[in-house]
């Protein structure tokens, strides 16, 4: 390996400085080489904005004019307590999807994550630090995006995001581990989030009484696709649950959603978290941690196209219910993620990334400013999903 190719795994933020992963580049090549990847690794680099795992690019060189992509990432064992089980579900998912997608005349190496083992055979790595690494295909030839540039590329990541739910419409729900317990549980959020005002381990709270009334004034809603689930209103159905624009990859040439990644958190749960979690982040007229809050707002056009391109993407299976609840499913994964934004800040920021010091509370409030503007286009919202029953 070229001693000049260096990967940068740290970085300060306008004298702020990011927390260290206490890797080297040297430590991480020696990582990615336990990997079955193919020809000689020529660099490893930081790559993507995930804001849970630690991801790097690896470009290998196969001949002088073949090269091949891979991505390394350590799976962040704070967040997901058992690794293993969480990549057992990701082989088993995998492997289901690429399997469907072969019947149905797809690529299944482009098309679904495709897990390249250790070379003793597993599915991960585990390091003597107790760091945990796995390594995946690189998806060529598309692009995940930060922020929705073009209206037919969030059309295109819900028609994506539907279809993925609907391959996964017969996978075996028992068969998986809850990666996350409790993951989209609004009433536990709200439970844990009051446990944080409560201990108020930081001394925050007193500066963020207003935020901390939004959430207590809406305590009810966190009750609603809960208690629906928990009597069958709608149904518990094998999904993403994290379907942020940037967990899909975009092909280049058709511009259509090829693949859907970031599958640590497949789980049974609702086809609204999925539908939510996306017009939570993609319908948004600014970025989910803009501090200019004029600029936030959910952008009815955007609405109306990923509620087109989801719907058709399920290919029918949405009941009558889950669609008139799409509103609802929008609005309270996205009170969901402020009230987790802001029990992360009350903790001292030790879930979620942060690149400067309140970057949670910065995002906390995007989500609020997001949630009020639903509010008040509510029954705008209403019915445009109504005409789709
Ligand atoms: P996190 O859980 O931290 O969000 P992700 O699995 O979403 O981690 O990966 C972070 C980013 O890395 C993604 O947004 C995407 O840009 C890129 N990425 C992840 N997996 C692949 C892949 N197989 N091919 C190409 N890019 C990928
Ligand atoms: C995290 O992993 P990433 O960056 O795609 C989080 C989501 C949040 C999102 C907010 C496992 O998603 O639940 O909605 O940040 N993932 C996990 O941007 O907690
Ligand atoms: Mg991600």
């Amino acid at each position: 390996m070229s001693e000049k190719i260096i990967a940068g795994v740290t970085g300060g933020v306008k004298g702020w400085e990011v927390p260290k992963l206490s890797k080297e580049n040297s430590e991480l090549i020696r990582i990615a080489e336990r990997f079955e990847i193919e020809g000689e690794l020529e660099s490893v680099v930081p790559h993507g904005n995930g804001h849970i795992n630690d991801t790097f690019l690896l470009n290998c060189r196969i001949t002088p004019e073949k090269k091949c992509k891979y991505i390394l990432q350590r799976i962040n064992h704070e967040v997901f307590k058992d690794p293993e089980g969480l990549m057992e579900n990701i082989v088993e998912v995998t492997a289901f999807l690429q399997k469907k997608i072969k019947e149905n005349g797809g690529d299944p190496t482009r098309e679904a994550l495709n897990v390249i083992p250790v070379r003793d055979g597993s599915s991960y790595w585990e390091e003597q630090d107790g760091t945990f690494w796995r390594v995946y295909r690189f998806v060529e030839d598309a692009d995940s995006f930060d922020v929705v540039k073009r209206p037919e590329d969030f059309y295109e990541s819900a028609v994506a995001f539907g279809h993925f739910q609907k391959l996964l419409e017969d996978y075996p729900a028992e068969k998986l581990h809850e990666t996350i317990p409790n993951f989209h549980n609004t009433i536990d959020r709200m439970e844990k989030f009051k446990k944080a005002v409560k201990e108020d381990s930081m001394h925050r709270v007193a500066e963020v009484e207003d935020e901390i009334r939004f959430v207590m004034d809406r305590e009810a809603d966190c009750h609603v696709l809960c208690d629906m689930l928990a009597s069958g209103e709608i149904p518990l159905r094998v999904t993403h649950n994290d379907t942020k624009l940037n967990n899909i990859m975009l092909d280049h040439e058709t511009g259509k959603g090829i693949c859907v990644i970031d599958l640590d958190t497949v789980m049974p749960g609702s086809a609204l978290y999925d539908y939510g979690d996306s017009i939570r982040f993609g319908a948004n007229t600014g970025e989910e941690d803009e501090k200019d809050l004029s600029k936030i707002s959910c952008d009815l056009e955007l609405f109306v196209l990923y509620t087109k391109g989801f719907i058709e993407g399920c290919g029918g299976s949405l009941t009558e219910k889950e669609i008139r609840m799409l509103p609802m499913g929008a609005k309270l994964m996205t009170l969901e993620c402020g009230i987790r934004f802001l029990t992360d800040y009350l903790e001292g920021d030790h879930y979620f990334k942060i690149h400067r010091p309140e970057h949670n509370l910065d995002r906390c409030r995007t989500q609020f400013a997001m949630v009020k503007d639903m509010e008040d286009k509510w029954d705008k919202m209403k019915e445009i999903v109504e005409s789709y029953l």
